[in-house]
């Protein structure tokens, strides 16, 4: 075994998801820098080159020590000759994440996608055809959706990231005032915290309960009294197109309550568009609501995503949002190509049948596909 060869214990045909991804790896300076080249990558459209990256991080991540060589990282099947041939394992550096940090195109594509509801293709629009360089360019803009206006509203605090005491404590107002609703009902704090992150950007719970299947009541019930209560407790006036008046998918704004403003609320469901999916048992019933809150006590405002699943859909909805993203993308294509299953929030399924494979736990999800189970600290890829 010399320094060139695969560390001990690193196997090529581990599938990706059943390798352990901690929070602390041993290539954190590495993926670092590559995580600039990806982003710079993504925001040029550059999605197959992206995904290289995202790969190789991905095995750097669970890699059991240092890369020492090129010769090394070179047999990890995940790390293409190019990647492998960067500068950063002779200096230690890598000259284009360098120049990439102090780019002007980068910079304003950084401070435009910032901005919640402009995504990559919206931000270069902007950049390249409209010439648009700074946040006032954007307040001056004719057509921003409803959403890229609440983004623009509380742009400052919600770039500030959350400590995890402070999202426990979001999380805490969200519980207390769902048991009131319905008790006994089932309650996780996922997204990076649940992976045993201390800081996020967000806020991410699943809720659920042992037997009312009446998840779009219970979500009404729940963003109508958030949006209520908060530091002025007590009634309220609503606008016209408060949540209680209209349909959830129209937004409420500048509530006096916990929920300040709403971006989505409604019920994901990618399937239901799909007509052979229409009347078989995999359709979605978990409802969200992304929305703005501001903690009591507290002068910063925070993105929340409460979501809500019926009981049989609950283990795979936490499981979805328990993260990381590439890890869930991972499990999924491991379930499609070797299992010839569908996983997805709303449930684990036979592709051909369409059946619903029952899930009580995560546990029971990763049984199902033959798999060894990955607690979720240990799914930061
Ligand atoms: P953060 O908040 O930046 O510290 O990191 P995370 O890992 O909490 O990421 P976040 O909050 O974007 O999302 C949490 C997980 O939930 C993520 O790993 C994938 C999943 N997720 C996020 N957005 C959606 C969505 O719109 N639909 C579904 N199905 N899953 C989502
Ligand atoms: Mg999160």
């Amino acid at each position: 075994n010399t320094l060139d060869d695969l560390a001990p214990g690193f196997d090529n045909e581990t599938p990706e998801c059943q390798r352990s991804y901690p929070l602390d790896h041993f290539n954190k300076k590495l993926v670092d820098m590559l995580e600039v080249l990806e982003h710079r990558r993504e925001l040029t459209g550059d999605h197959g080159n992206a995904l290289a990256y995202r790969r190789a991080m991905s095995a750097l991540k669970a890699y059991p020590r240092d890369i020492r060589s090129v010769a090394e990282a070179r047999k990890i099947k995940a790390i293409g000759p190019k990647i492998a041939k960067l500068e950063y394992l002779s200096t230690g550096k890598i000259k284009e994440v360098e120049s990439t940090q102090t780019d002007e195109f980068t910079k304003v594509m950084d401070t435009l996608t910032n901005i919640y509801g402009v995504g990559p293709v919206t931000a270069t629009h902007w950049y390249k055809d409209l010439g648009y360089r700074t946040l006032e360019d954007v307040r001056k803009h004719e057509d921003l959706t409803e959403m890229q206006q609440i983004g623009l509203k509380y742009y400052d605090d919600l770039r500030q990231i959350v400590a995890i005491e402070e999202a426990k404590a979001v999380a805490a107002v969200v519980e207390k005032e769902a048991r009131s609703i319905k008790p006994g009902a089932l309650f996780t704090l996922v997204g990076g915290f649940r992976r045993g992150k201390q800081w996020g950007h967000d806020v991410d719970v699943v809720l659920s309960h042992e037997e009312d299947r009446d998840v779009t009541g219970f979500l009404d019930q729940l963003i109508h009294n958030l949006c209520e209560k908060g530091d002025q407790l007590g009634k309220c006036a609503y606008s016209q197109d408060s949540v209680l008046t209209a349909q959830r998918t129209v937004r409420s704004t500048n509530t006096p309550g916990f929920i300040k403003d709403i971006l989505v609320s409604k019920t994901p469901s990618p399937d239901t568009d799909d007509e052979d999916y229409k009347g078989t048992q995999d359709a979605s019933e978990v409802q969200q609501c992304l929305c703005v809150v501001k903690a009591p006590g507290k002068s910063t405002h925070r993105r929340m995503d409460i979501i809500i699943a019926p009981r049989e859909q609950y283990a795979t909805t936490v499981l979805g949002w328990s993260g990381s993203r590439q890890y869930e993308r991972s499990l999924r294509a491991y379930a499609r190509q070797f299992c010839h299953m569908k996983l997805a929030d709303h449930g684990l399924f036979h592709a051909k049948s369409r059946k619903q494979v029952p899930t009580a736990s995560e546990q029971d999800v990763f049984e199902a596909l033959g798999l060894r189970y990955i607690k979720p600290e240990l799914r930061n890829m």
